[in-house]
């Protein structure tokens, strides 16, 4: 079966850290143990280390070795993330201090992310005044809505729920209330959204001036 993006981001992750903790270990310990080893006490004259070819080429080839399987991991899910299926429905998403805006296929807009559970999902994104980023935790996705400049990203939710939208770029004042959510929803609950009918653009749904609004 194919990882999804969620899947692979963790493994790689879990691999370099991983890889990192591992060493963390192996250094400490050498270090105390050579500590011990070596101090002035039990060793009063100091080693005269020339060289060892054997060494040498081991702390090259191991450590070339591990940043190829990060970097071979890494690029993986970079290929991943930056190919949206052929088949995934697209949200455009429009990023303004201090709100996401999305405009579905058929023109519906909302500020809550709709989406089919089992559906990918491709996110076109643009913003109207400064730089934003938008990130979705749960799936492990994050690119930044530049003015002027199209980008995108995409995701595949596999189950039912709520998931957090946040912008993860200072965006200015509220930039920390610059929240939404993504709800995924079996298909046909999501169908009824999509397809319910709503006021045409442009309708006027102001209500009626009254007099019990004026102030004075
Ligand atoms: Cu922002």
């Amino acid at each position: 079966m194919k990882q999804t993006i969620v899947q692979h981001t963790d493994l790689t992750f879990l691999i370099i850290i991983g890889i990192s903790f591992f060493f963390l270990a192996v250094i400490t310990a050498l270090m105390f143990y050579f500590m011990y080893k070596y101090s002035r006490k039990k060793n009063p004259v100091a080693t005269d280390i020339t060289g060892n070819t054997t060494i040498e080429i081991l702390w090259t080839v191991i450590p070339t070795i591990l940043v190829m399987v990060m970097f071979f991991y890494g690029y993986a899910g970079f290929k991943q993330i930056r190919n949206a299926p052929s088949d995934a429905m697209t949200v455009k998403v429009t990023g303004r201090m201090w709100v996401w805006n999305f405009e579905y296929e058929n023109g519906v807009k909302s500020d809550t992310l709709f989406v089919p559970t089992g559906k990918p999902v491709k996110l076109e994104l643009n913003s109207v005044d400064v730089n934003h980023s938008f990130y979705i935790p749960a799936f492990r996705i994050k690119e930044d809505a530049v003015p002027g400049r199209k980008n995108y990203l995409w995701f595949e939710p596999t189950e039912d729920g709520e998931y957090y939208v946040e912008c993860a770029e200072y965006c200015g004042l509220s930039h920390s209330y610059m929240l939404s959510k993504v709800v995924s929803m079996p298909k046909d609950k999501y169908d009824a959204w999509y397809n319910a009918p709503r006021p045409k653009e442009g309708a006027d749904t102001t209500k009626p001036k009254s007099d019990t609004l004026k102030t004075k």
